[in-house]
């Protein structure tokens, strides 16, 4: 998906202009992938731009470099006011938002101890990540011949640049093979997600989604989605699913702030029901609540100023 670039990126505590937001290609972390980031959306509504759960996924970013024993140079308040302020910046009504926070250019090694930590934040306008008609239609799964990494190997609780190769083997090789996306199994052959997204499958009238004990990542929208559920009277819990689960399904679908919520329409391509019920019904729902109509949620929708 070609970038739609806007007005300005902020860089180390300045607004520049977009051409201008370069970095060395000596920058540590493009070698070593020891960079943490986030997927943020806002959307429009009708008090202007807001940030869907911006708190929970800056907080959710320094956790991130906590794992990786990264200082960020900032506080959580700073970090906010940064994204609010780059979101102001571009005029949009609603955006895309990339934070990243990554080890500069001055050393070389695998040491990061002496690196210097700069942040950025940039948005630009993102269409439907998995396709204008992912809801209704849904889409075609495949499980991944690559294995989800490993809590011991690259720790799937911090959202680090570098633990996106796995993910990125398996979405290469999902859409060569045809399909749009593709499932992670773990060392233990269960479900953990998807390539950037959590997974919710239906079994026996109940939605099941994997923990991160799976190997997923802690998705805000997987949080937003369990809540969103429970309160429309559908049942939901996270537990363990093999592939057969998925095989069987009564209905599935993906979620994740750039997929929103997807429908899945088939597995290996067994066919999945689709639009199943409770996807339609929490899909929906997630479109109103992301907008700021449901007033329940509203702790949610931090509007820029
Ligand atoms: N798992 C993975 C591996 C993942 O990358 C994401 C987000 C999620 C789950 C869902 O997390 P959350 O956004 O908090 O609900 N993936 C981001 C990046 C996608 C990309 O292509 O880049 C996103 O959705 O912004």
């Amino acid at each position: 998906m070609p970038i739609t670039p806007t007005e300005k990126i902020w860089m180390n505590g300045d607004l520049v202009p977009w051409d201008e937001a370069r970095i060395h290609v000596l920058t540590h972390t493009l070698h070593y992938g020891m960079g943490v980031f986030e997927g943020i959306r806002a959307y429009e509504t009708a008090n202007g731009p807001a940030i869907f759960r911006l708190t929970d996924h800056i907080e959710r970013l320094f956790r991130s470099a906590q794992i990786l024993g990264m200082e960020l140079p900032y506080t959580v308040e700073e970090l906010i006011q940064a994204t609010k302020d780059t979101v102001a910046a571009t005029g949009l009504p609603g955006c895309y938002i990339r934070p990243i926070a990554y080890f500069g250019y001055g050393e070389m090694g695998l040491n990061t101890l002496p690196c210097s930590v700069d942040v950025s934040i940039a948005c630009w306008p993102w269409g439907a990540y998995l396709g204008d008609d992912a809801l209704t239609k849904g889409v075609r799964m495949k499980i991944s011949s690559w294995t989800r990494h490993d809590h011991n190997t690259m720790p799937p609780a911090s959202k680090t640049t570098g633990n996106y190769v796995n993910s990125s083997l398996a979405k290469v090789e999902a859409l060569k093979a045809g399909y749009d996306e593709a499932i992670m199994l773990n060392r233990a052959g269960l479900v953990s997600e998807c390539t950037g997204e959590n997974i919710f499958v239906a079994r026996h009238g109940r939605l099941i989604t994997p923990a991160l004990s799976a190997g997923a990542l802690e998705g805000i929208t997987q949080d937003s989605v369990i809540r969103i559920a429970r309160d429309l009277g559908i049942e939901v819990g996270f537990g363990d699913l093999t592939r057969s689960d998925l095989y069987v399904a009564e209905e599935m679908f993906v979620v994740g702030t750039a997929a929103e919520v997807s429908a899945v329409n088939s597995v290996d391509d067994r066919t999945i029901p689709t639009p199943g019920p409770m996807t339609q019904l929490i899909g929906e729902e997630y479109g109103r609540v992301v907008r700021g109509q449901n007033d329940t949620y509203k702790d949610w929708v931090e509007l820029c100023q």
